[in-house]
């Protein structure tokens, strides 16, 4: 398959071309903020710079201080833009549900930017202007419904903007405008998938060819299902309000990491306790510098998510390094009893086994001081009928799997088809009841 560049010149720049480009946009980028952001021309000053020019070389990038969910937080609402108000022509905004809400402005160039980026992604994934968009992504202050929309738009494609919900209506228009690319959380698309078997809605014999997911973690054992359910390949995007929303890196054709827009987001990976920065190849957490945005550049942003970054050459011809797909948060990690685990690790075991739906939720809390996990998890109708022993065995193998691979003991339980509630964004998969009995 021939690749799709959208910008072929920014797609395919030459390594020394890309470092000279970084460096300069992230000198005005360090100048915008030193003029215009009083809390980092502080951070900067205690960090050793005398003045914003200080930096001599993009290695230097690791004299600039790292900036966290906190410090945005600190600034809220508008205390984070770096422009006139009158030059903002958007606002976005974190939800909100873990503490105050961020706040990310957009200047007219930084739309333009973002749907020339958001415009990239899709063409990464082989969407072009005969393809129409059913975007069930929210709209509103979170960026995936807009950000994909005006990507989109740019790239020539027909949009329908249902926004996330009515399922039943996404599928009728999925079907009746011979949609060929989906935009929506991966939760979501399995949903859709479940309700239309249950509407008795044929997907396969439509031009739908194509899933755009992202907004939250998903595994690779998960896009195996989703293909399974729907007649598509399903691409992973990645991105953060903070950082631009969508479009801040994105799969290629060849689906091995995810392109990062390296002539707009400087990516590293730090240790997150020392904050070292560590090599490709080590996984770590994610942070990114801005260095075109001008309504919120961000400096070294620490985004919480876990990956590494893979800076070999992709099959696809793009010089952009890639980072592995972000599988988990540092803020997601259980502990229990000592043992360090993810919930994407738990999701990865599950699905190997036939019989066991995507549809989980991990439940966490305390007993007598003791940690402990419970795993909820549907499983298919044809196997629940089954006998309690052909259960009960099944249900031995998947913990003598999480005990032999993670070293995690827990209980598992089998609900029956829908009895988790669905989500139309982003699904909630742990519930840790530790945290409400702390906040008591
Ligand atoms: O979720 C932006 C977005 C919209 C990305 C649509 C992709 C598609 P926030 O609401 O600010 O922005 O949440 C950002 O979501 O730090 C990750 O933890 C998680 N996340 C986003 N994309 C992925 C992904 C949008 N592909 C937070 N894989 C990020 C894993 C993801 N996690």
């Amino acid at each position: 398959m021939s690749p799709t560049y959208w910008d072929e010149e920014a797609e395919i720049i030459q390594e020394d071309n890309l470092r000279k480009l970084q460096f300069n946009r992230l000198q005005k980028t360090v100048n915008r903020a030193w003029h215009h952001l009083p809390y980092y021309r502080r951070k900067m000053s205690e960090a050793g710079l005398q003045t914003p020019y200080d930096l001599k070389s993009l290695s230097d990038l690791s004299r600039l201080p790292f900036t966290s969910k906190r410090d945005l937080r600190e600034v809220y609402p508008f205390g984070a833009i770096a422009e006139p108000m009158k030059n903002i022509i958007r606002i976005h905004s974190s939800s909100g549900t873990t503490g105050t809400a961020t706040v990310v402005g957009y200047t007219q160039n930084d739309i333009r930017t973002w749907s020339e980026l958001m415009a990239r992604t899709l063409a990464g994934g082989g969407i072009n202007e005969d393809d129409r968009i059913q975007i069930a992504f929210g709209y509103g202050l979170f960026t995936g419904g807009l950000g994909v929309h005006y990507g989109a738009e740019k790239l020539g494609a027909t949009v329908i903007p249902m926004s996330s919900g009515n399922t039943l209506r996404q599928i009728q228009i999925l079907k009746d405008f011979n949609i060929s690319v989906l935009c929506c959380t991966p939760s979501y698309a399995l949903y859709l998938a479940e309700v239309a078997r249950d509407s008795h809605v044929d997907l396969a014999d439509t031009q739908f060819r194509i899933g755009i997911f992202g907004a939250e973690p998903w595994s690779e054992e998960m896009r195996s299902e989703i293909e399974r359910q729907l007649p598509i390949q399903a691409y992973d995007i990645y991105g953060l309000s903070e950082v631009i929303g969508p479009g801040v890196a994105f799969e290629c054709e060849a689906r091995q990491g995810l392109h990062v827009n390296e002539d707009h987001f400087i990516p590293e990976v730090i240790d997150p306790i020392s904050a070292d920065v560590l090599p490709p190849g080590t996984k770590g957490e994610l942070v990114f510098t801005t260095i075109t945005k001008e309504g919120t550049p961000v400096i070294r942003y620490r985004t919480g998510d876990i990956s590494s970054l893979i800076v070999s050459s992709c099959s696809c011809g793009r010089t952009m390094s890639r980072i592995e797909r972000v599988a988990s948060r540092t803020d997601d990690m259980l502990i229990i009893r000592g043992v360090n685990v993810y919930p994407s690790q738990i999701e990865s075991v599950l699905l190997r086994f036939k019989g066991i739906e995507p549809h989980y939720q991990i439940i966490v809390s305390r007993e007598h001081f003791m940690d402990t996990v419970d795993i909820h998890v549907e499983i298919s109708s044809e196997i629940f009928s089954d006998e309690v022993k052909s259960l009960e065995n099944l249900k031995k193998k998947i913990l003598d799997a999480l005990k032999g691979e993670l070293h995690l003991s827990c209980t598992v339980k089998f609900l029956e088809p829908k009895s988790i509630t669905r989500s139309e964004g982003k699904a909630k998969r742990v519930i840790d009841l530790r945290k409400e009995e702390d906040n008591s």
